[in-house]
């Protein structure tokens, strides 16, 4: 029974509270938010943190006229929880239930879609220019961490909202916290302003005391403020936004509700961009999460009481994240001149274990994807040999680092994309569902998909000894218990492998549908019609001679890819067979449509799509059938005819 949460349908309905009940109201937040994350899963010390910080934004601004832009928009829920979805808050991250992220779909009240950092800033600015041009009221209010800060993005953004002097309100919630604990410059600079907070207390009382003294109070006061003025660079905190053309405020306790509320209402009598400095605790009320906020950011299902992560049954497959960290700590035993790269994912990539046995040749850069690339570049110059470890939606940022500063130089850069295909509960922002489309076209790039955990280890090796870029790409989930072997060896690029001979229909697949369509096979040949099934592992260069082999010998073929269809592993197998002039044969492509895929459970979504045994079943049985189907066979007769007609070779 939440009293006053329950009470709450709207903003406008908490500001009604008074402070004692804002502070209830807090708690009563706090712990519906730990009550549904303990059961759906989802980023928990994030919220946690921003409770206080959500209430007293929508205390005082006026929403939805005011704009609320949540940066990355893990940290939005308590805003959901005020903003109508109370009753819909036990759905979250479930399918068709309240998202885990910001949508505007999902209410008025969420300004604008995120889950990559850094755009916060930059979106926020450009809705304060178009009321500016417009002559509406309202003003935008970006919320976006110390971790997300680092993004070259929110510095594009803090580089023109400083110049072009708009109304703009950047809360910083500096928690210290990325997912790991920050790192960089900024991190430390924001650590020097925390620590800094005497120097500000100290200011005030000086002040103070000299007004109490009768007779030069005033001018040692005016000479004070001067000197305050020269040593602006040691006394006055936040310099660096100052420069920049924010006015500065902070740092403020996060969770000191009154004093939030205090500074909001102030400036909100203010005109010009401001930045906010605020101080959380990620984590904030629940022991477990406090004491290891890393691990409780985003967190599956757990015990309330406890904090214990609910485990499956043991013993299970290793993940393809373990085995990737596993994997790349032997091949760095072996050669010193391999290097890891996060962007600020050490443990969602694997890399704790290399991080602790290699320190100096791991780099967490940061939220900081297209320096990753280019940083590698560099390395790779130099005879290093880095391996450059983003999950496949994050490294979109990096397009055109990897196109330029790598491919375009064919440096031998190694592109880890953990989260390849759909992720799940995450949805929309965080399915890898493009990364075929957008590496497939780079020249000189080599791009490699696994089948399995085991042929997994062998591509990393393959990609380490390879001269040249490489690319692989593998999901979130556990591996499927494949036998493993001692030795790591390189597979030959280019080669694809034939799983299963058959003469009715060739199935084409390529990393997390291999397995489903060997099943879907065995279920064919149950009925009748026996497929052929070739585990293409390479995206690029694809073996042509084994494809065209195949898909002569059995008449007809299905591609099937956990990526978007246009631009993917089945045009790549179109454009093959165009120049190899076999587009006499059928092919059907099972893949994801043109649109963008919601959040759901990763199996409920590939038999959505029709990616799954199933599916891959379905739509084979279905292809034979119909060359079966005596009228079927005569229109193709005549249609092989008039394109004969067409084409005198
Ligand atoms: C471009 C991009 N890279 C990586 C991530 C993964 N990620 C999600 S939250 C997060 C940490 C954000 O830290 P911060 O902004 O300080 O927020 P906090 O979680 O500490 O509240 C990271 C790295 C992302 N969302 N977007």
């Amino acid at each position: 029974m939440t009293k006053l949460l329950d009470q709450i349908n709207h903003p406008h309905d908490l500001k009604r509270l008074d402070g004692e009940e804002l502070e209830t109201l807090c708690e009563e937040v706090r712990k519906e938010i730990l009550a549904t994350v303990s059961k759906n899963g989802g980023h928990l010390a994030s919220n946690l943190g921003t409770v206080e910080l959500t209430i007293a934004l929508h205390f005082v601004f006026d929403l939805p006229r005011d704009k609320l832009i949540w940066d990355v928009g893990h940290q939005s829920y308590a805003h959901k929880l005020l903003t109508g979805r109370r009753n819909r808050f036990h759905t979250l991250r479930q399918y068709e239930g309240v998202s885990g992220f910001p949508k505007r779909d999902e209410s008025p009240y969420d300004t604008f879609d995120s889950g990559h950092s850094g755009t916060s800033i930059s979106a926020a600015l450009g809705i304060a220019e178009a009321k500016r041009l417009k002559g509406e009221e309202g003003r935008p209010i970006a919320i976006i961490g110390d971790g997300s800060m680092t993004a070259g993005l929110a510095f594009e953004g803090l580089n023109q909202a400083g110049h072009i002097d708009q109304d703009l309100i950047v809360v910083l919630n500096d928690n210290e916290m990325s997912i790991s604990r920050n790192v960089g410059a900024l991190s430390s600079y924001l650590n020097r302003l925390m620590t800094g907070q005497f120097v500000n207390r100290f200011r005030d009382e000086m002040k103070d005391f000299l007004e109490t003294i009768p007779s030069i109070g005033k001018s040692a006061l005016r000479f004070a403020k001067k000197a305050e003025e020269s040593l602006k660079g040691l006394l006055m905190p936040g310099l660096l936004f100052e420069e920049l053309g924010m006015k500065y405020i902070g740092p403020i306790d996060g969770h000191r509700l009154d004093h939030l509320i205090e500074n909001f209402q102030n400036i909100n009598k203010l005109r010009g961009p401001f930045l906010v400095h605020v101080i959380t605790k990620k984590g904030k009320g629940y022991g477990p999460s406090e004491r290891n906020p890393s691990l409780y950011h985003s967190v599956p299902p757990f015990d309330i009481e406890t904090g214990e992560i609910r485990k499956g049954q043991a013993p299970l497959p290793p993940t393809y994240t373990e085995v990737f960290g596993e994997t790349l700590c032997t091949l760095a035993g072996e050669n010193r001149r391999l290097i890891a790269i996060t962007a600020a994912m050490q443990s969602g990539t694997g890399l704790e274990e290399f991080a602790i046995r290699f320190p100096d040749r791991f780099y967490d850069i940061g939220i900081a994807e297209q320096h990753a690339v280019t940083f590698a570049a560099g390395l790779a110059l130099e005879g290093m040999k880095p391996v450059v470890a983003i999950y496949s939606t994050f490294l979109q940022r990096a397009y055109d680092q990897i196109l330029q500063d790598v491919c375009l130089q064919n440096l031998p850069v190694v592109f880890a994309l953990d989260r390849g295909g759909i992720v799940g509960e995450d949805g929309p922002t965080h399915h890898g569902l493009f990364d075929f489309s957008y590496l497939r076209h780079i020249p000189n790039l080599i791009v490699m998909v696994p089948k399995d955990e085991e042929e997994f280890r062998h591509m990393i090796k393959t990609a380490v000894d390879c001269p040249a870029p490489v690319a692989f790409r593998y999901p979130r989930s556990r591996g499927v218990g494949a036998k493993r072997s001692e030795i790591l060896n390189s597979i030959e690029i280019g080669k694809g492998e034939v799983l299963r001979e058959g003469k009715d229909v060739l199935i084409v697949a390529i990393g997390s549908t291999v397995y489903p369509s060997l099943r879907a096979a065995q279920r064919l040949e149950e009925i009748g019609i026996d497929a052929a099934i070739i585990n293409s592992r390479f995206l690029k260069p694809l073996d042509g001679d084994l494809l065209c082999h195949w898909a002569t010998r059995t008449g007809r073929v299905l591609t099937v890819e956990e990526n978007v269809l246009m631009g993917g592993f089945g045009s790549a197998v179109l454009e093959l067979f165009q120049e190899k002039n076999l587009l006499s044969i059928p092919v059907r492509r099972l893949g994801i449509p043109d649109c963008f895929i919601e959040h759901g459970p990763q199996s409920l979504l590939r038999e959505k799509y029709g990616i799954d045994e199933n599916g891959i079943f379905g739509e084979a049985k279905a292809m034979v059938e119909e060359w079966r189907s005596p009228s079927v066979r005569s229109n193709q007769a005549i249609a092989s005819i008039v394109d004969l007609s067409h084409n005198p070779k």
